[in-house]
């Protein structure tokens, strides 16, 4: 696996030496079997949370609204088989099952920051492939300026739809130009496993940049469209959830700061750090050339 998009925490910023080596360790035993050592090796400055960490504090409002509803609920499950449909503005439409549809993708790592708008952040070891390439597949028309995405509604194993604590099924969208971006991933695994459950199994789209509520989980449709779709959050609370939901520090929540952000993970050492810009991705940043970004929030 290659990962073309390197960063630049140090390992200072984010966990103190002795549990960094102990992660390390980790992930030198990990690394022996094939390429992901030459990715380790480039990437050693930012340190991944723990598959522990990243599995058992969790938003998946399906399951319920507690951090450890997700894992405690979402085994039942089933995501294999798993269909995905792909439809509105592109040549191929279709219905297509999930091993079909990623059979000639290119997977990679990607190591990610992950910035929720609850002001809390981890830094996941992604496995997936780009967007744009699955874009690319479906053969988007000329015409899509925006794609949609909705994950599946399951209320026999969700008991967060049984109990209705919001509207589903969760909807999210992106810009064509944010969902073409290379940072811009669909995520089948971590550590080189299956996505738990609780993760978004089987599939999930990662948007580095944006806080994680924009990274919509077990997704079962995709459509190309040429208007800017309705997503969940935004129509919950369009003043506190722009349909854009670009990492900012300069851009508070209306009942939080977003100047900081919490380190899940840091046990004894667990500490704030500053947000940054984009969540540390300024390559994103000519995606918004023009745009005020306090009124595109
Ligand atoms: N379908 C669905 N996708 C979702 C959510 C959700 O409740 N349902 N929560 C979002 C939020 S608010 C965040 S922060 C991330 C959490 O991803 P994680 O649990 O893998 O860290 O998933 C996002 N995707
Ligand atoms: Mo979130």
């Amino acid at each position: 696996m290659v990962n073309r998009w390197n960063n630049t925490f140090t390992r200072a910023d984010i966990t103190p030496e002795p549990l960094w080596l102990n992660r390390r360790a980790v992930l030198a035993g990990m690394a022996g079997a094939g390429a992901l050592g030459g990715a380790v090796a480039a990437q050693e400055a930012l340190v991944p949370n723990t598959w522990e960490e990243i599995t058992t504090y969790n938003n998946f409002y399906e399951f319920g609204t507690g951090k450890t509803d997700p894992s405690d609920n979402a085994g039942d499950m089933v995501t294999d088989p798993w269909e995905i449909t792909i439809d509105g503005l592109v040549d191929n439409p279709g219905t297509f099952t999930l091993s079909d549809l990623i059979a000639d993708m290119t997977m990679e790592e990607r190591l990610y920051r992950f910035r929720c708008v609850e002001a809390w952040s981890m830094v996941i070891p992604w496995n997936g492939f780009e967007l744009a390439d699955l874009l690319e597949k479906a053969g988007a028309q000329s015409g899509a300026t925006h794609v949609a995405f909705e994950t599946a509604v399951l209320p026999d194993v969700m008991p967060g739809v049984r109990r209705n604590v919001i509207d589903f099924p969760y909807v999210e969208g992106l810009r064509l130009d944010e969902a073409m971006h290379p940072l811009t991933i669909m995520a089948t695994g971590i550590y080189d496993r299956p996505l738990a459950n609780q993760s978004g199994a089987p599939i999930r789209l990662v948007v580095p940049w944006k806080y994680g509520f924009k990274s919509i989980k077990s997704i079962v449709r995709i459509t190309l469209t040429d208007e800017q779709p309705a997503t969940t959050w935004n129509k919950i609370s369009d003043r506190e959830y722009g349909f854009y939901s670009n990492v900012n520090p300069e851009v508070d929540h209306p009942r939080w700061s977003q100047a900081s952000e919490r380190m899940i993970g840091g046990g004894l050492f667990s500490s704030r750090q500053d947000t940054l810009m984009f969540n540390g991705y300024p390559e994103v940043a000519s995606l918004y050339d023009g745009m005020d970004l306090t009124t595109n929030y």
